[in-house]
């Protein structure tokens, strides 16, 4: 395989690092914001491994320009951030916080005096706790508050953004944050999940119509995390159990956006779990799509009876116990091509927690780099067959608040100490910088 060089993509690629609002942010009951259902979640006893929550995080809300400057000078084009929505809205309705939206208006003006394109997440899980003392996403009338505080933020940045994303993976909100409950707001019920997941659409669909209906021109899209889900064997129940995993798991969240209907096997098997759908609601969700972001981290190996045994694939396995497996980014993104008409991709995430092995100041993470080096390779491969992909972004610029792991996984480029809030580049961020800046200048 050749080396793997950047002027192997299109000038036009956007290279970026991504972040999100309640993992670096910090200052959780600052300048008026309200608290989140992430705050709550937080508070219960033994639902995050080392206790920890999101009130100092990386303390990004104080130190927003330096972090710019890191994110600058690694030479990307992009950065992804994501608003709190209770930071610039307490209550999820009602009166916006000046004071909050002050914070994004430097932050973006920040990115536009770097050179860096903004590309902003209206809603990156942090519900305003208010909603869901009132159902949350289960209740439909938190569809049109989103839709209320997506056009106040576009009304505001949208005219300096490049790109708006409504929702950063929703089969988190709905999954683990209402089936298995090990995320925010840890409610367990199928049927909730499957709600949830609808209102998601249902908003993400609203909101985009709305925010173009008043003029805003940024690029508006969504991000889905997904996996391409492999059999474990050749045999007939693990090939069907792959089959089921695959329509809950990707084509549950694909279709109605890109098709305008769930798929109907999975539709059957739900039973009396089938969401509730108002006439109408299909078609609002099926807007275009200026782009389909795609966050892929590892494969989904299914089968029928004991779990598989990832140890068995003989792969580097990182500090999540995820596999590591390029190629299915590859697979995934041609599976995509082949099965429906897409709308320009960006891999919105991806990236791995690996320990590093601090000397001397320096950050050695060779695991890291070497992932983030073979899934760009891997994008590429699935360009050079034919898919447009027309970004990549590395998760996550900063280590950060792992959610129910806590401090304790470390996906950042950029090491923190969380006793001194220092920064310092890991070998992934000074490698990342080569490529980036290695890019040829048009000719030479
Ligand atoms: O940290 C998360 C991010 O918030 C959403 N996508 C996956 C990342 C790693 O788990």
């Amino acid at each position: 395989m050749s080396p793997l060089s950047i002027n192997d993509f299109p000038e036009h690629f956007t290279w970026g690092v991504a972040t999100s609002a309640f993992q670096i942010e910090g200052a959780a009951d600052a300048d008026g914001k309200g608290p989140s259902i992430w705050d709550d979640f937080c508070r219960v006893p033994g639902v995050i491994a080392d206790a920890s929550d999101g009130r100092q995080a990386c303390e990004h809300y104080q130190r927003w320009a330096d972090d710019l400057d890191l994110v600058a000078d690694l030479g990307v084009d992009a950065y992804r951030f994501s608003i709190s929505w209770p930071r610039v809205q307490p209550l999820g309705s009602g009166a916006f916080n000046e004071a909050g939206f002050a914070f994004y208006e430097r932050l973006v003006d920040g990115m536009l005096a770097r050179g860096l394109k903004p590309f902003l997440t209206l809603n990156h899980w942090d519900l305003p706790s208010a909603l869901q003392a009132r159902g949350g996403w289960e209740n439909r009338d938190t569809v049109q508050c989103f839709v209320d505080y997506a056009c106040e933020v576009a009304r505001r940045l949208g005219d300096r953004v490049t790109s708006i994303c409504t929702h950063n993976e929703p089969w988190v909100i709905a999954v683990l944050g209402h089936e298995s409950g090990i995320f925010a707001p840890g409610i367990k019920s199928r049927a909730a999940a499957i709600q949830v997941a609808h209102h998601l659409f249902l908003s993400h669909g609203l909101a985009l119509s709305a925010m173009r209906a008043q003029g805003c021109k940024a690029d508006m899209g969504i991000v889905l995390n997904l996996a391409p889900i492999n059999a474990a064997t050749d045999a007939e129940a693990d090939q069907a159990a792959a089959r089921r995993a695959d329509g809950g798991g990707l084509r549950w969240y694909v279709e109605p956006l890109l098709k305008g209907e769930y798929p109907a096997d999975v539709l059957q098997e739900l039973g009396a779990d089938a969401p509730r759908i108002l006439p109408g609601d299909m078609a609002s969700i099926q807007v275009p799509l200026d782009f389909l972001g795609v966050n892929y981290y590892m494969r989904s190996v299914v089968s029928a009876g004991e779990p598989w045994d990832l140890k068995t694939s003989g792969n580097e396995i990182t500090d999540m116990g995820w596999e590591v497996y390029p190629q299915g980014l590859t697979e995934l993104l041609l599976r995509l091509h082949r099965d429906y008409t897409l709308p320009p991709i960006f891999i919105t995430e991806n990236g791995a927690a690996f320990p590093d092995e601090v000397i001397n100041q320096q950050v050695h993470d060779s695991q890291r780099q070497r992932y983030i080096a073979r899934h760009i390779a891997a994008t590429l491969e699935a360009m050079r067959q034919g898919v447009r992909v027309d970004g990549y972004f590395v998760w996550s610029l900063l280590d950060n608040f792992e959610w129910s792991s806590g401090y304790a996984k470390r996906f950042g480029i950029v090491r923190v100490d969380y006793d001194t809030q220092a920064r310092s580049l890991k070998d992934s961020a000074l490698w990342y910088r080569n490529f980036l800046t290695s890019k040829r200048k048009p000719g030479n």
